[in-house]
């Protein structure tokens, strides 16, 4: 039987396991990445190892979302950063070189080869034929070790491509569209990969901005194959040594297939909160904007950034809107500075933004009250604007200049004629931003510097064999990260610092969560499904850990969220059925008895002392994630395996 792309990269880097859809297999990892948001912690994580220099064949520290310096925290991260990097083997991408995945995708990312990075929107690198996840921070540490990375064989999804997009219809579209077809639950368990006669109409940053937002729909990653168009993009690049071509069989089989119509597509608009909840812009036209912003892993390419200025040439924009665009990377706004475009883009008025993640997870630019915020963003989840009550909406980028220049939500299409870009046969190399790491004998006597920001990691607790626990919070469904672990600037500078974010836990939902929890000694959350979407923090598994709480019992779970729990010793249980959700309330006390025994049984009975119901949950963990619960968390777990 043939193989897809994801197949056979698979193949290559299997380390144990079936490549049967459903079991646990493990992978060779050769590149990793870290931001600094989730870095920190992974790096504290790899030092606890004890492992003197990284085993992978290429691993990359990047500072990009913590960048707004209002105190010494995040500078003081930085540096630890950029020192523990130099001393264990990492390059290091300083801050105002760009947003990872931007730079990751022009200056590392190889099609063929495999890459985990403690950030969700890895993926991104899927766009150049590479077969890349989003992992918690532990993950990422382990494979830097030499560790495998594991996860359950997803099954394949293919979107068949074909025609092309017309004008002011952008590659952000077509991300949108499969969100509606699929909704952010729709990818779960699966691998999207994008063929057909259509992908030969879209270039590399095209194509990462797709692959980008496979996040949103839950999928386990995404891929492009590996064609003449990713070799014009690395020769460009100067490395066409890193190219391979790589293409599905003819006779490889998928689990689903979508079709899309690229002639088809029309400029669509999610609406708040959900990525998910997308109509076509013309539905909403005349709807009133108060601000825009470009950028973002998903749109801040250079070919984004050339588009958008040729839009806004000889413009002013609308006097209500306030513009912010960020370039994903100093390549890309050096480009613009040195063909002129960046001067089209500031005589419009726009506010330009250094090189990294900035609003879109809410380092300023937050919208004014009630404000309706236009972001070629992939977020739109409540409050990451870091204004509460915002409209916040994801666009294309044409859509968002259509915006910025009439002050409402307007149809492209109605701008007039597409100036034409095109992508230079060359692009700008300067990698000084870049630091390579010492070499060994250097590496022996450097130190890491640490800032009183730094907290020790929190110690994970073995699993016990009887549980009593307070339901301390009862939650609805997709649940996402953003609710369970805010960021934005105010709180992301205390990523090193678990009890400070502990705080902050649940806030959206429930303030009075955190305070509650500690009260309760031992605690259980409930939620509904999809619990956990969203980003790969794992802040979002260890601060409820540091808090308490013990077990999720949820209808289904992301997929990178209920690893993190479990890495961080947090039993994630789903119902067999999904209606006895209902017979739990907040602040019921619940026992599950026996838990060694169910862990092997695949099953937990759990017990409401205060209903006297008893409800059977599924407990889906294998061998090794039994052990890892046991132990206390992966970091428990790990040591005890390397003695
Ligand atoms: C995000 O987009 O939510 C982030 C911030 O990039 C996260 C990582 C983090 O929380 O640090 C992600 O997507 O994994
Ligand atoms: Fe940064 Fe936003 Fe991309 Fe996350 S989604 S990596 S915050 S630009």
């Amino acid at each position: 039987m043939g193989k897809t792309v994801a197949e056979k990269i698979i193949a290559a880097h299997l380390v144990s396991g079936d490549m049967m859809p459903g079991s646990e297999i493990a992978l060779k990892i050769d590149q990793t990445l870290t931001q600094d948001a989730t870095g920190t912690m992974a790096y504290l994580e790899f030092e606890a190892m004890g492992i003197p220099r990284v085993k992978t064949e290429l691993s990359v520290a990047y500072v990009d979302h913590n960048t707004l310096q209002s105190g010494f925290e995040n500078a003081d991260d930085h540096r630890y950063l950029q020192t523990v990097a130099a001393k264990h083997g990492v390059y290091f991408s300083r801050p105002g070189n760009g947003i990872c995945h931007q730079v990751h995708l022009e200056r590392f990312g190889k099609p063929g080869k495999t890459l985990i990075g403690s950030d969700s929107h890895t993926p991104t690198c899927g766009g150049i034929g590479m077969l890349a996840f989003g992992a918690g921070g532990l993950d990422v540490a382990v494979a830097m070790g030499g560790g495998a990375y594991y996860i359950t064989m997803p099954k394949m999804f293919k979107v068949e491509l074909t025609g092309a997009l017309r004008p002011f219809v952008s590659a952000k579209d077509v991300s949108l569209e499969l969100l509606r077809i699929l909704s952010v639950k729709g990818g779960v368990g699966a691998i999207i990969e994008w063929g057909g006669p259509g992908v030969k109409t879209l270039s590399v940053p095209e194509r990462a901005t797709i692959t980008n937002m496979g996040t949103e729909l839950g999928a386990t990653t995404s891929i492009f194959p590996s064609d003449e168009i990713t070799r014009a993009f690395l020769e460009a690049q100067g490395r066409v040594e890193d190219y391979i071509p790589l293409e599905s069989d003819t006779d490889a089989v998928y689990d689903r297939v979508i079709s899309i119509d690229l002639s088809a597509l029309k400029p669509m608009i999610a609406c708040p909160h959900s990525p998910d909840n997308v109509v076509p812009v013309d539905s909403l036209k005349g709807t009133k904007v108060d601000q825009v912003c470009i950028g973002s892993c998903t749109n801040s390419s250079l070919h984004d950034m050339l588009k958008v200025a040729a839009l806004l040439k000889g413009k002013t924009i609308h006097p209500s809107v306030s513009l912010s665009i960020s370039p994903g990377s100093k390549q890309v706004l050096t480009m613009l500075a040195d063909c002129g475009a960046l001067t089209d883009i500031l005589a419009s008025g726009a506010r330009v933004l250094e090189c990294a993640c900035g609003p879109c997870i809410g380092m300023g630019f937050s919208p004014n009250s009630g404000g309706v915020s236009l972001r070629t963003f992939n977020r739109n989840f409540l409050g990451r604007s870091g204004t509460k009550d915002a409209q916040v909406c994801l666009v294309s980028p044409e859509t968002a200049v259509a915006a910025a220049l009439t002050g409402q939500i307007t149809d492209p299409m109605l701008l007039g004629d597409m100036p034409p870009v095109t992508l230079p046969e060359k692009f700008k190399i300067d990698d000084s931003a870049i630091l390579a790491p010492l070499d060994e004998t250097q590496a022996k006597n450097a130190k890491v510097l640490r800032g009183p920001n730094i907290k020790e990691f929190p110690k994970g607790e073995a699993f016990p064999e009887n549980l009593s626990a307070n339901l301390v919070l009862k939650v609805e469904d997709n649940i996402t990260t953003d609710h369970i672990m805010p960021a934005g600037a105010k709180i992301l500078p205390y990523r090193s610092n678990i009890p400070f974010l502990s705080q902050f836990c649940f806030q959206v939902c429930d303030p009075s969560f955190p305070e509650r929890a500690l009260k309760a000694g031992s605690g259980i959350i409930v939620g509904g499904s999809n619990y956990g979407q969203g980003s790969s923090r794992e802040h979002a598994a260890l601060v409820p850990m540091y808090l308490g709480i013990r077990c999720v019992i949820a209808k289904s779970f992301a997929r990178i969220h209920a690893a993190n729990l479990i890495n961080a010793g947090i039993l994630p249980l789903t119902f067999v059925n999904g209606d006895d959700y209902e017979l739990f309330a907040q602040d019921d006390d619940i026992t599950i008895e026996n838990i060694k025994a169910g862990m092997d049984l695949g099953q937990l009975i759990l017990v409401n002392k205060n209903t006297g119901k008893q409800v059977s949950v599924t407990c889906d963990l294998t061998l090794r994630q039994k052990e890892i619960l046991l132990a206390g968390g992966l970091l428990n777990y790990t040591k005890e395996n390397s003695r």
